[in-house]
């Protein structure tokens, strides 16, 4: 069992919008929904959440820092930093905590700059393109990572 009951979920840039602009892609719920889905999934397994969503890449990694000692593991959509920053990759790969990825979005379907995730390989668990439910189904699969 981990030491800690406590979770880290980062949304990285833009996902302040969920739920506002292009519905057709990303859904109608908002940022507020994915964070309660999140905590009320890890609570069902007695766990709590600690939640940021930033469109500043420092606040995401100060985040990631912090959870260091403080948390058991990281469910993390990281929006389009996911196809373009080393930085966080390497702030994920350096607290060396459990890692979930999630995309809201198939990305794979979508243009070939979104194939690429530099986070994909620091990651245990990888939920894809199943909309904001896939938030729970990663939050899910982390936990039973941490127990077993
Ligand atoms: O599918 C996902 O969850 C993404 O991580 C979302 C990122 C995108 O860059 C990735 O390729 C896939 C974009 C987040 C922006 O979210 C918005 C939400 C509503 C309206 C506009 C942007």
């Amino acid at each position: 069992m981990p030491t800690s009951r406590r979770l880290l979920l980062v949304n990285g840039p833009n996902l302040n919008l969920l739920g506002i602009r292009e519905p057709d892609v990303y859904g109608h719920e908002t940022i507020a929904d994915v964070e309660t889905l999140v905590e009320r999934t890890a609570a069902e397994h007695g766990f709590e959440v600690r939640s940021v969503q930033s469109n500043h890449e420092g606040v995401l990694i100060d985040a990631i820092h912090a959870a260091r000692g403080d948390c058991a593991g990281i469910v993390i959509n990281p929006g389009g930093l996911t196809h373009t920053s080393v930085v966080l990759r390497d702030a994920l790969s350096g607290v060396a905590l459990p890692v979930a990825e999630v995309h809201i979005s198939d990305v794979m379907a979508r243009e070939p700059f979104r194939h690429h995730s530099y986070v994909a390989d620091v990651a245990v668990v990888h939920v894809v393109g199943r909309g904001v439910a896939g938030y729970a189904e990663a939050t899910r699969a982390l936990i039973a990572t941490l127990a077993g």
